[in-house]
């Protein structure tokens, strides 16, 4: 037996487990998919403690908050808790698992096949921050700092200090690039800081692939609730701008080829509005295009800062990966910053004309 067959008998699985195999390609997680005698299966995962300090809080967040959702009867997926009734079950080495619902005939994507998805993603995740506006629980800080820039430069000048990889001297030009955005990156967090920007319930990781799509390709509902906070939602909108916007991977290696297309911009901007403007007030309406930018050029510095690191954080497929990642997510900042009026223009006709 595995590792995972075993650890699954932990948990209150009401049908006979038949097979446990291993699911997707995360960065963080192992996940496994749980097939058992009946139709419904599972998902069994073993969260990345040294990625998430605080599982059993996390885990708290993310039971508060599907159960929300699904107290408005949307759809969402449900936690199984452990024969001793916990979220999560601890083997004996101290990792944490935990086990939910699978909910089928749905699909993820790496990228964006078509326009209409785009939309689609834009309403999900519209939807998302809809449906926990009226949330009044409190959510446990699980990973202080997250998206705030002025931690992540922080920890990226102590890693260009350490250079414990002996990799600095070949990524000086990127390095370069990143510190050249400080300023007005510090700036926009400054209104974050400051409550200018308001906190709300966010999902903190709204990259394509944590979102369930249905057969027709329409978006389900938000998977992947680890980074769950209450945070801005404008991280989640940029986020995903960065990820439904550019045609190609994140780690797409033409970097030729990486943009943020406007049309996507515009499609994801129509099916989030549409969700959301009815709660976002008008600073955060202003802020929304910058957000894209803020979002990328953060992904960009913490990818590079892995490869300074020696790969300690992302999983990787080869050896210049993180590097990969780095030049691709800058490549689609540029992009975006040579697109910034017209984002900000079009987002402006976009909430008039809804
Ligand atoms: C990680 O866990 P996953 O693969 O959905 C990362 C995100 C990054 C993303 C880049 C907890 O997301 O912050 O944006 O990779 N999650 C964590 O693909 O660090
Ligand atoms: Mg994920």
């Amino acid at each position: 037996m595995s590792d995972a067959q075993l650890i699954v008998t932990h948990f209150c699985i009401p049908e006979h487990v038949t097979r446990v195999a291993v699911l997707g390609e995360g960065f963080i997680n192992d996940t496994y998919l749980v097939e058992t005698t009946g139709t419904q299966k599972y998902i069994l995962q073993r969260k990345n403690r040294s990625v998430f300090p605080d599982v059993p809080g996390m885990m708290i967040n993310i039971d508060k908050v599907t159960r929300h959702i699904r107290s408005k009867g949307a759809v969402t997926f449900t936690l199984i808790t452990s024969r001793d009734e916990d979220l999560y079950y601890q083997d004996p080495e101290g990792e944490y698992w935990t086990c939910c619902t699978y909910i089928p005939d749905t699909h993820t994507y790496e990228h964006a096949p078509t326009k209409d998805l785009v939309r689609t993603g834009g309403e999900g995740i519209g939807m998302f921050h809809s449906q926990m506006a009226d949330f009044r629980g409190t959510l446990t800080t699980t990973l202080p700092g997250f998206h705030n820039i002025r931690y992540r430069f922080s920890q990226f000048s102590d890693s260009a200090m350490a250079n414990r990889a002996g990799r600095l001297a070949g990524v000086s030009s990127l390095v370069k690039e990143i510190y050249s955005r400080q300023e007005k990156m510090e700036s926009f967090y400054k209104l974050i800081a400051d409550g200018t920007i308001p906190p709300r319930v966010s999902h903190n990781d709204t990259k394509l692939s944590n979102f369930l799509f249905d057969r027709q390709k329409k978006v389900v509902c938000a998977i992947d609730l680890d980074t769950v906070m209450q945070t801005t939602v404008l991280y989640d909108f940029g986020d995903a701008v960065r990820s439904y916007t550019n045609p190609f991977a994140e780690d797409h290696p033409d970097l030729s080829k990486v943009i943020m297309d406007m049309e996507r911009f515009n499609a994801f901007s129509e099916g989030y509005a549409g969700r959301a403007a009815w709660f976002l007030n008008d600073t955060e309406k202003t802020y929304l295009a910058f957000s894209a930018l803020y979002i990328t050029y953060e992904q960009s510095l913490r990818f590079l800062m892995d490869y300074i690191d020696g790969d300690t954080y992302y999983r990787i497929r080869y050896p210049t990966h993180n590097l990969i990642r780095a030049q691709a997510q800058l490549a689609l900042l540029k992009s975006m910053e040579d697109m910034y009026p017209q984002m900000r223009e079009n987002l402006k006709t976009i909430f008039k004309t809804l």
